[in-house]
């Protein structure tokens, strides 16, 4: 498994980075999402089930981005996804000049949508733009329903809201309604997608989403 270490970005116009990054991957046709959550709360659970469903259609190249370990990467390998995994020096975050080094690492000639896994935090990723086209987060049944009152930037800032392990609903008191209604006073574009990756429930829904994502921005041929 190739490791590459990244680390912070010399310079301070991370927001100008982030743009020139978007707009050079729209040129080499790759969409590049930014995947947020909670450690736990079910990324690289999400990402297997997404990549092993759309490898007919979608060629998915997957960045994980870790403090340490190579754990997620050897594991969407062996869902048949490009990935490579980079350690990023201690920090909480992917800033766009540490995404740029993952893309260069990946590769972009044979991958569709790339994925970022960014490192479990739902503080600093929200603060720094990567670079993506699409900033998703996932929230996870277990960890409750208020949790948009507690973290309100990150649930701002996203494009899509996953809402993961619904299988687990009748376990604990998380009211999907109440959830979605503060996330939308947050964030009323937020599109919100309730999902299982274990049953598969709602993955066809969000793997629409994507495609439909990488249709209209990098076009169809
Ligand atoms: N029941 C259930 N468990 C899940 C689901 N998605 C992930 N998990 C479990 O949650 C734990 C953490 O998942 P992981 O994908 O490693 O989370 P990450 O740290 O965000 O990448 C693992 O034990 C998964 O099996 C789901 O949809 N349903
Ligand atoms: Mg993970």
């Amino acid at each position: 498994m190739k490791v590459i270490e990244v680390h912070r970005s010399v310079t301070d116009s991370n927001d100008r980075d982030a743009q020139v990054l978007r707009d050079e991957l729209i040129e080499k046709k790759t969409l590049l999402i930014n995947l947020m959550s909670s450690p736990g709360s079910g990324k690289t659970t999400l990402l297997s089930k997404t990549v092993s469903d759309m490898k007919d259609t979608t060629r998915i190249g997957v960045i994980e981005a870790d403090i340490d370990s190579d754990v997620d990467a050897v594991k969407m390998e062996t869902f048949g996804a490009k990935s490579i995994q980079v350690h990023t020096d201690g920090m909480c975050h992917m800033d766009a000049g540490m995404t740029r080094r993952g893309i260069e690492e990946l590769g972009t000639e044979d991958v569709d949508i790339a994925i970022l896994e960014n490192v479990g935090n739902l503080i600093c990723p929200a603060e720094f733009d990567t670079g993506a086209h699409l900033n998703i987060m996932i929230l996870s049944v277990p960890e409750g329903d208020d949790k948009p009152l507690k973290y309100p930037l990150m649930f701002s800032m996203c494009d899509a809201l996953v809402i993961t392990k619904m299988d687990t609903l009748s376990y604990f008191t998380f009211d999907l309604e109440k959830c979605c209604e503060h996330v939308k006073k947050l964030n009323p574009e937020v599109r919100i997608f309730p999902v299982s990756a274990k049953t598969g429930e709602g993955m066809l829904e969000f793997e629409a989403y994507l495609r439909g994502q990488y249709d209209g921005r990098i076009g169809e041929d």
